[in-house]
């Protein structure tokens, strides 16, 4: 039994480390494109396609409520980073002020500056998904997509659009920006979802 207790962990830290991962205590930054800068206050997560139409202002966002998570996070190109902390609103407090039409599988996030990925509605309506402003419990940096990102942990670390700023719903899955250029279309980093050919 003492045996069991001094083994040296596995390395996959018993499951935390997805396939292919390598552990970074760094956290580097991915963008495609300039970083665009501008106050919190001025957000708007504008709600097209598939649901009434609505503009969230950051004071109707501030309204909702806030809320902090830990988890671990998967970027494609090959780092995991354990136990980030973000605050921000949950997607599943959000949606009750969201009026879907019928027809609505999925939805394509916009980002300030063009970026876009898409996520289905099972993927985007979890608790653990958030409109993050904090990181660390600070302002969210702006390389990081300050002042305010999705997060989106079970999937690859790209369908985390920062500086988001609308949420089309869409009535069949449709390929964002790196989706169009190559990359999956879902994205399990548990299951290696890399590439649109794996
Ligand atoms: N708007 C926007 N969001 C984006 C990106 C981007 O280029 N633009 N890059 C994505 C990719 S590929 C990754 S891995 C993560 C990187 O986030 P980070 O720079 O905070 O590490 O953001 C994702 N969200
Ligand atoms: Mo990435």
């Amino acid at each position: 039994m003492l045996g069991n207790f001094f083994k040296k962990p596995a390395d996959d830290m018993g499951g935390r480390v997805p396939p292919g991962q390598s552990l970074t205590s760094r956290f580097p930054v991915l963008t495609y494109g300039p970083a665009p800068r501008y106050p919190l206050e001025e957000v708007t997560v504008k709600i097209s396609g598939l649901a009434e139409a609505h503009t969230f202002s950051w004071l109707d966002l501030r309204a909702m409520p806030q809320t902090t998570l830990t988890y671990d996070i998967h970027c494609v190109t090959h780092w995991s980073k354990f136990d980030t902390t973000w605050t921000g609103i949950r997607v599943t407090d959000l949606m009750p002020h969201i009026t879907l039409k019928p027809g609505a599988t999925h939805v394509m996030i916009h980002s300030v500056g063009g970026y876009t990925t898409n996520l289905s509605l099972g993927d985007f309506v979890r608790p653990e998904n958030l409109l993050a402003y904090r990181f660390d419990d600070k302002p969210l940096e702006t390389e990081h997509g300050g002042p305010m990102r999705l997060v989106v942990p079970h999937l690859y670390f790209w369908k985390s659009a920062k500086w988001v700023s609308e949420l089309e719903f869409i009535a069949a899955d449709a390929p964002g920006f790196w989706e169009r250029n190559g990359y999956h279309m879902r994205g399990d980093p548990f299951k290696e979802e890399r590439y649109s050919d794996d």
